[in-house]
């Protein structure tokens, strides 16, 4: 297994020096978002990691090697190449045999940090139960791999180009955890709200670890959510980014976009009818689950 794995300088010294590390995934830099603010992105929640007493390690196929911890003319291949496959569990294997460039997404990032032994890992939105799934049955693979792979995510809830209240069933039935810190309600990630109630908040960072802690010590399987709601400075108008969310779901819905395209695809459709001001938010978000993250990685290190 290990001639797959490579490890960076960085992440290869954090290792020996026993430093709490955070993944981080790709599919957000070459799916999720337009370039240069997807490099700039990449770049600016790395650095905000190491601020906070973490070391960052972002997760990429290259050359037939699952890379943890990227160098900067990596990021900047896999912000800008329009060859990245995205790859999920399903797509893993095939695209390290053919050495193609893979950008990770929650679930294969879980897999392969977990293969690292690296437990925290942050994002912006996790995939979920796509809305009309009773005809398409589009379930990210991301919920499945909660309920397998134990790694804890930490994210502003998920996009309402999804069904919140399915997707929070379907975490429900497959035992996964998940947490709101500082809040009692699922974050819809461009909004802090949902509508949808949690089961558990933390209001410390400290209550987390101590959360992952006995979770690790009495090795229940699969991993946990921790969602953290955008900053409300930084939230959008609810009214606003539903009546474009709606819209977006539409013209993907007319042009039959299915599979693993319709995530990317509406991702796109919303920072083109936002103009560009879900980008902002979205990366506002990203930048304070760094912040959380690497505070749980830090307090988890100590305890
Ligand atoms: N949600 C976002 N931004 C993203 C993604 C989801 O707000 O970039 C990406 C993540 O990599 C997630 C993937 O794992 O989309 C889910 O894709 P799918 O729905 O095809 O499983
Ligand atoms: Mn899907």
């Amino acid at each position: 297994m290990k001639q797959y794995i490579e490890l960076s300088q960085e992440v290869e010294n954090a290792k020996s020096n026993h430093q709490p590390i955070v993944a981080l995934e790709s599919t957000i830099i070459s799916h999720g978002m337009p370039y240069p603010q997807n490099v700039q992105m990449a770049k600016n929640v790395e650095q905000i990691i190491r601020d906070h007493g973490a070391v960052p390690a972002t997760i990429a196929l290259i050359d037939g090697k699952i890379k943890i911890g990227l160098e900067d003319n990596e990021l900047e291949l896999l912000a800008k190449s329009d060859n990245v496959a995205k790859v999920s569990r399903r797509d893993l294997a095939e695209v390290i045999a053919q050495k193609r460039i893979g950008a990770t997404t929650v679930a294969s990032t879980m897999i392969c940090a977990a293969l690292a032994d690296i437990k925290f890992f942050v994002t912006g939105g996790i995939g979920g139960v796509h809305r009309g799934s009773e005809e398409t049955m589009d379930i990210s693979a991301d919920l499945d791999e909660l309920s397998k792979t134990d790694v804890t995510v930490i994210c502003a809830g998920a996009k309402s180009i999804l069904d919140l209240p399915k997707t929070m069933e379907y975490l429900e039935t497959k035992g996964v955890p998940v947490i709101g810190y500082q809040t009692e309600e699922l974050p819809a990630f461009f909004t802090r709200k949902s509508g949808v109630k949690l089961n558990s908040t933390a209001n410390h960072v400290d209550d987390i670890a101590s959360i992952c802690k006995v979770k690790h010590d009495l090795q229940l399987e699969g991993g946990m959510v921790i969602a953290n709601p955008v900053p409300e400075a930084d939230q959008l108008d609810k009214a606003y980014i539903d009546t474009i969310i709606n819209d977006a779901v539409k013209e993907a819905e007319q042009k039959g976009i299915h599979g693993k395209d319709s995530t990317p695809f509406l991702l796109s459709k919303i920072v083109e009818k936002t103009d560009g001001k879900s980008l902002a938010t979205n990366i506002k978000l990203v930048e304070n689950n760094a912040v959380v993250g690497a505070q749980i990685a830090v307090s988890y290190s100590k305890l």
